[in-house]
């Protein structure tokens, strides 16, 4: 495969020709090792839900029908809901996981603080539990109850959703028949809807997609990001740097992966309290970066340095200068065991869950976490004395990059204009045309896609076009090491309406320069950060969040995470842009529900589109039409 088919990114070019020299396989060799991909699965007609398949049937032709009669409709809407469900577990269990830590930090029998009190009140407050003559130990203690309370059966639907979302949403979603139970039991069900001999009715596993989209957000991204706002702080703006020269030659570097937040936390405060043991070792000190999710969560709210995305990972080894990573759940390549052998690097798995042969496994457990975290971070100091300097290579590109965009910074940053209506000066400049709309782009890397090969030029059209961008996941990263999560982004970057309203927030801020043209709102759960934000404008604007001129991004979608949080985007209203269409083209019915007929349903739909500038044509298109809708 020719280089610049594997990334747009120059450092990961350089280190793509050092894995070549270092004869080391990355993930493009593999792409390639699998080419030509089997049409039957890339078009969603695939089953082996039973043993009389595997079956196949041939959307265009016979047969027609699988062993047990199935459709291409049935399958290819069977095989989307069990994506979607498991998209959603990996969010549900990350956010169960949030409530535990935040219940036993109210017991105290976890080393963890609860350190925001506000969102705390506010978080209760929203559930209708009282925040009267209670400290933040028994309040605590009462909403993780309220949040287990969710994961019980025989409610309508949960309070995270019920009492976080407009009551439009509310009204359409129950119409639809869409409103989740408790998470668990909805992905139960859909784990037995989508058995043999179950459900073939390609609408109704559909319209079960749709609910599983609702479970995601509400029992997944956004407790989560509730929970962890509590316990960890909400993030403030914060100056750091991306890409993979945030590695240090003369230091230990230590690379943080995955997504949970608890280990990472620890590990940033060891990394900073085991200095002088990194320096008794001969090094300058620890170097703490971040990759993908956690490498947000991290960055959000400690400035931890990024050090790439989800393509990034392999390639950060590469380096030869990484002495340890340590992971632990989701997107995390199994191929790292292999890259690490080749050079000195400790690969560390943490979660019982996601162990992977070849790396070490130090079990973490949140009671012992000061311990445990310690104990990882002196194994890389330990690394470090092994490393071969002979092989390591890091190369240059760096680029500064601001995080720490929560709903609440964002209010705060505007209320330096407005104090009374932090959000009349954002409507203001919509309606009067400064600010065409908003996007928000987010989600993976994908090698189907040069490494943000997608992600950077759509971002550079909408930004030219006066759109505001907020970002997650790995996007953030992607606009991050592309020189638009910074000051100097806007003035490179951003049409002449919407920079004028950045230099005016970034007056009004004290920032000496505009505000970034793009903020970074945080990891993938932190999505649920861009639904509020929406949902306060429309609140503010007293329409639903489907007329606002706003769209929803996943360029180069990997996981099957990203498809939940898109189902979820579509169920809010959202036109939801994808760079290439899920394994469900096999399928008519599913084609069409996605991509047309839920907008008469939700206000929302999918829209494919892998061309970055006919994607912003058509997000553009589509601003437009709900700018003339509102009259503006
Ligand atoms: O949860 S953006 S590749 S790292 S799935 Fe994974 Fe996709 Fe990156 Fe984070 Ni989100
Ligand atoms: Fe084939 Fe039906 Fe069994 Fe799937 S469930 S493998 S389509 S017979």
């Amino acid at each position: 495969m020719d280089n610049s088919r594997k990334s747009i990114d120059a450092a990961s070019l350089r280190m793509v020709e050092k894995a070549c020299r270092d004869c080391v396989e990355t993930v493009w060799d593999r792409y390639e090792a699998q080419q030509p991909q089997c049409g039957f699965g890339e078009l969603g007609v695939c089953c082996r839900n039973c043993l009389s398949g595997p079956c196949r049937v041939n959307p265009f032709g016979e047969p027609s029908r699988a062993i047990c009669g199935a459709t291409a409709d049935t399958i290819a809407a069977r095989n989307l809901l069990r994506s979607v469900a498991g998209g959603a577990a990996t969010h549900v269990d990350h956010a169960f996981e949030a409530v535990e830590i935040l219940e036993q930090a109210a017991d105290r029998r976890v080393p963890y603080e609860i350190k925001d009190e506000a969102k705390l009140k506010a978080v209760a407050e929203r559930l209708g539990i009282s925040t009267e003559g209670t400290d933040k130990y028994q309040l605590s203690k009462a909403l993780a109850a309220r949040l287990y309370s969710d994961f019980a059966p025989g409610k309508e639907t949960m309070d995270m959703l019920a009492r976080n979302v407009p009551e439009e949403r509310l009204t359409t979603w129950r119409r639809l028949g869409i409103l989740p139970g408790s998470p668990d039991l909805e992905i139960r069900r859909a784990m037995h809807q989508t058995t043999m001999g179950v459900d073939a009715d390609p609408v109704n596993l559909l319209l079960a997609t749709a609910k599983m989209g609702l479970v995601d957000c509400y029992s997944g991204l956004k407790l989560g990001a509730d929970v962890q706002d509590i316990v960890f702080g909400t993030p403030v703006p914060v100056k750091t740097e991306a890409n993979l020269g945030v590695l240090k030659q003369n230091r230990v570097n230590i690379v943080v992966h995955g997504h949970i937040p608890f280990l990472s936390e620890k590990i940033v405060e060891w990394a900073r309290k085991l200095e002088a043991e990194a320096k008794a070792a001969g090094a300058e000190g620890v170097q703490l970066s971040g990759l993908c999710c956690t490498g947000n969560e991290v960055l959000m709210r400690q400035g931890i340095a990024s050090a790439g995305n989800y393509l990034s990972q392999e390639l950060a080894i590469v380096t030869g200068a990484v002495d340890l990573m340590v992971v632990d759940v989701q997107c995390i390549m199994p191929s790292l065991a292999q890259v690490a052998a080749c050079y000195h690097t400790k690969l560390v798995t943490t979660h019982e869950i996601g162990k992977i042969q070849g790396a070490e496994h130090v079990a973490f457990r949140p009671a012992h976490a000061d311990e445990d975290a310690a104990a990882i971070v002196r194994m890389g100091i330990e690394a470090y004395r092994r490393r071969n300097n002979g092989q390591v290579e890091i190369p240059p590109e760096r680029a500064e990059m601001w995080g720490g965009f929560s709903v609440e910074a964002i209010v705060s940053a505007l209320a330096k204009l407005d104090t009374e209506n932090p959000l009349k000066p954002l409507a203001d400049q919509i309606a009067a045309g400064n600010i065409r709309g908003a996007v928000g782009i987010v989600g993976c890397n994908n090698p189907r896609f040069p490494q943000d090969g997608v992600i950077v030029p759509l971002a550079k059209e909408l930004l030219k076009n006066n759109v505001l961008i907020v970002v997650t996941g790995c996007v953030a990263h992607a606009l991050g090491k592309a020189g638009m999560l910074c000051p100097e982004g806007a003035e490179a970057y951003a049409g002449p309406g919407l920079l004028a309203v950045l230099r005016a927030i970034g007056e009004a801020n004290g920032l000496g320069g505009p505000l970034p043209p793009v903020l970074h709102m945080g990891s993938c759960v932190d999505n649920a950060r861009i639904g509020d934000l929406l949902g306060a404008l429309a609140g503010y604007l007293h329409v639903p969040v489907s007329a606002l001129p706003a769209a929803a991004s996943a360029p180069e979608l990997n996981h099957e995470k990203a498809l939940a949080i898109g189902t979820w985007a579509v169920d809010l209203g959202l036109l939801t842009h994808i760079g290439m269409a899920p394994n469900i083209l096999g399928s008519p019915v599913c084609t069409k529900v996605l991509t047309e007929d839920i907008e008469g349903l939700t206000g929302g739909k999918f829209y494919v589109e892998p061309d970055p500038i006919k994607a912003a044509e058509g997000i553009l298109r589509h601003v437009d039409a709900k700018r003339k809708s509102l009259g503006l």
